[in-house]
């Protein structure tokens, strides 16, 4: 197992990897190439750069989060065959340069959603936070203006104004995509790399829905146990995987997380573990917490060791963490507390591992 942290480049992240390599036990960080628009192919001489880069300081580069999917390959759009084709060639690449894991989502339009990015907690440190009731009433024309208006606190990312014509054509072409719809374009998107995985020995690791219900009327896939078990079946390649994110799929209470993590149709395509805990007031209602089991609704204890009961043997990193000891970072992806994340999971870790012989 590599315990890895997520970098966003030294372009693009307060935190560096001289950081990341003194945290006990981190051998690795997950990234991506930022700036490469979404759809265009990766460039071998890119990969190898940011590899080069990850090396030189001493830790691995142990996979991509993420190569993200152009919105056409989701809408199901003939355009989708020359995306796929780059996408290809971006397996293609990372495969040359011995990247063997991929993290990507299928969300339309937005990957995870927030209505609020820093949230302060009783301790003043903050954390990000969704509210249910706020968004169900938004409607996409409208929140443009209500972005205006509330500008104070209320912050979604995606919802900059500069991608307001961008975003308004995107729900325009969205319509008609049925859930159903979207199915069927990942199984097409999935046959069509799988054997470009298989050669180059590519785990890809879907990640779920965040929150993992229909959002802005927009159809959402990755959401349950049942939706990973239809997922896994759309094609059998071991290399058709997961991301198993506690955050995202634990959003919706009525997932049980053991209980998925055990599943044997799910279980041995796990590739990528992302562990956080999270905080809820009501169903819908919640905010991002530490990752100990106490000051969330989550028994990380059982994630862990539901992990471990399968011999879970691929990539994990903590989740979002708050924001604390005064950091200013990227929300959600701060050193502090993503690093007290790591030791507390080591820590059952080693416990759970030590409480089995
Ligand atoms: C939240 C994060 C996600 C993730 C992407 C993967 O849980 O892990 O933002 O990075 O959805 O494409
Ligand atoms: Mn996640």
């Amino acid at each position: 197992m590599d315990m890895t942290l997520r970098w966003f480049g030294s372009k693009h992240d307060s935190v560096t990897l001289d950081q990341i390599k003194q945290i006990p036990g981190v051998t690795g960080v997950v990234s991506s190439l930022h700036d490469i628009p979404v759809g265009e192919a990766w460039k071998f001489e890119d990969i190898l750069k940011l590899k080069k880069e990850v090396e030189d300081s001493g830790l691995k580069l142990i996979g991509i989060e993420s190569v993200n999917i152009h919105e056409d390959i989701k809408i199901g759009l003939p355009s989708r065959e020359q995306y796929i084709e780059n996408y290809k060639v971006s397996l293609e690449n990372l495969g040359k340069a011995d990247v063997h894991m991929v993290c990507y989502n299928f969300m339309p339009i937005f990957d995870w959603t927030r209505t609020d990015l820093a949230m302060v907690l009783e301790d003043g440190s903050t954390a990000l936070a969704y509210d249910e009731n706020i968004i169900k009433d938004i409607k996409p024309e409208t929140m443009f203006e209500r972005m205006e208006k509330e500008s104070g606190g209320f912050v979604l990312p995606g919802w900059e104004p500069n991608r307001r014509d961008e975003i308004m054509g995107l729900f325009e072409k969205y319509k008609g995509v049925t859930a159903e719809k979207l199915m069927q374009n990942l199984k097409y998107f999935l046959d069509a790399i799988m054997p470009v995985c298989e050669k180059y020995q590519i785990k890809m690791a879907i990640h779920p829905d965040d929150p993992a219900w229909s959002v802005f009327g927009l159809p959402r896939i990755v959401t349950s146990e049942k939706a990973l078990e239809e997922i896994a079946s759309l094609n059998e390649s071991i290399y058709n995987g997961f991301t198993l994110c506690s955050g995202s799929l634990g959003s919706n209470l009525k997932n049980n997380l053991p209980e998925i993590i055990r599943n044997p149709k799910i279980s041995k395509k796990i590739h990528f573990a992302h562990l956080r805990n999270m905080k809820f007031e009501t169903d819908g209602v919640f905010h991002e917490s530490s990752h100990l089991s106490s000051d969330g609704n989550f028994d990380m204890y059982e994630i862990v060791k539901a992990l471990e009961d399968i011999n879970f043997d691929g990539v994990v990193r903590p989740d979002h963490g708050r924001m604390i000891w005064g950091e200013q970072a990227r929300p959600g992806y701060g050193l502090y507390d993503r690093a007290l994340g790591v030791a507390y999971l080591n820590g059952l870790w080693e416990a759970i591992r030590k409480n089995k012989k």
